[in-house]
């Protein structure tokens, strides 16, 4: 009986190393450990043999199956590694080749430096309760002066001039036309900003273009005062310059505003000292601004008399010159790709 029991173990121990795959290992538990398997059996017979006989075959077959238990799951657990090895070596793939020439992909773009500050802004803005607002480039009449405070045969329109559609409508001259729409689409308090691109019959040179972009802004509520105007004007230069700034405000005209500023920042290319971007003054014209004229609100059906408010129009072509050292604002709309790139 033990050499039986020796022969199985050998065989078995043989037969499991030999194995390539999990389902022959089963097979071979099956065929020895199984519920008819050939130790099961001889275990099972135990009872026929003498007392003595029992004991020491008893011992010798559970030594076996240990033995042969163990062998079994060393073998599983090296068939398993060398299965996902296998897996992992037909499967890989390079990812950082390129892929066959009629899948290369077109490069990607990028945004706008002008969209870039835009969303910037946007976002700051938003943080503090502001909610954007759209309008259309091509305006009306009233929309773009009238209710800005600016009626036919002002002076100021001249300082605007612009592009008319033969049906008596205009290309916007600036972002404050989405002001008059904020005011017949909110009631006080409220706070908005409008982001757009804006356009002037003027000729250009290295600080003026025929289009560009602006972004307006305007708060309207109870007792609002050049306070909160600077107050909100520091917290954006400081956001997107990301230091501290310095700022002075001068008075400024726009009819829609009273009183109205220029707000300059120290500039940032030269500390103030004097370069070609400041025209050696130290100081660049950035954020015009004040508190809305009550004309305005009265045009926006809020009265003056309970409600006052903040309104600036920032040019965001000239805050992305002073942001990057860009010495001509031809470079924007050029379409010049060595340009674009830099951003
Ligand atoms: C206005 O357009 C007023 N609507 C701004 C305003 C809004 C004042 C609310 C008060 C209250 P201005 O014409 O100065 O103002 O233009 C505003 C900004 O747009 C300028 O500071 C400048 O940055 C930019 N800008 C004006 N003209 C041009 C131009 N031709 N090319 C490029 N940027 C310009």
């Amino acid at each position: 009986m033990k050499d039986t029991l020796e022969t199985l173990q050998t065989n078995t121990l043989a037969a499991i190393r030999s194995a390539t795959t999990a389902a022959e290992l089963e097979e071979i538990r099956i065929r020895v450990l199984g519920r008819k398997g050939e130790l099961t059996g001889i275990l099972r017979g135990l009872g026929g043999l003498a007392p003595e006989e029992r004991a020491a075959v008893g011992k010798i077959s559970n030594e076996i199956k240990a033995d042969i238990e163990t062998a079994l799951g060393a073998k599983k657990t090296d068939l398993d590694g060398a299965a996902i090895g296998a897996m992992l070596a037909e499967e890989w793939i390079d990812v950082s080749l390129a892929g066959p020439a009629s899948s290369k992909r077109p490069e990607r773009g990028h945004l706008h430096p002008i969209s870039q500050i835009q969303y910037e802004i946007e976002d700051i803005f938003t943080s503090m309760g502001f909610e954007i607002l759209d309008g259309p480039e091509v305006e009306t009449e009233y929309n773009n002066f009238e209710a800005l405070n600016i009626p036919d045969h002002h002076p100021a329109r001249d300082m605007q001039d612009t592009f008319w559609t033969e049906d008596g409508n205009l290309l916007r001259t600036h972002t404050s036309a989405i002001q008059v729409r904020g005011m017949a689409t909110h009631r006080p308090p409220f706070r908005v900003i409008g982001p757009g691109r804006v356009f002037r019959y003027e000729s250009t040179d290295a600080s003026h273009e025929n289009t560009f972009y602006q972004i307006e802004g305007m708060m309207v509520d109870r007792n609002i005062s050049v306070a909160n105007l600077i107050y909100f004007m520091k917290i954006l230069l400081k956001e997107i310059f990301r230091r501290e700034v310095t700022i002075r405000l001068r008075p400024g005209y726009f009819p829609f505003v009273e009183p109205g500023f220029e707000l300059d920042i120290h500039c940032l290319i030269c500390g103030g000292d004097g370069c070609s971007v400041c025209k050696q003054s130290g100081w660049v014209e950035l954020l015009p601004c004040g508190l809305v004229h009550p004309n305005v609100l009265r045009y926006g059906n809020i009265d003056p008399a309970e409600w006052s408010g903040f309104a600036f129009g920032l040019g965001l072509n000239r805050l992305v010159m002073m942001r990057y050292g860009i010495n001509d604002i031809r470079h924007f709309l050029s379409g010049d790709l060595r340009f674009l790139y830099q951003f």
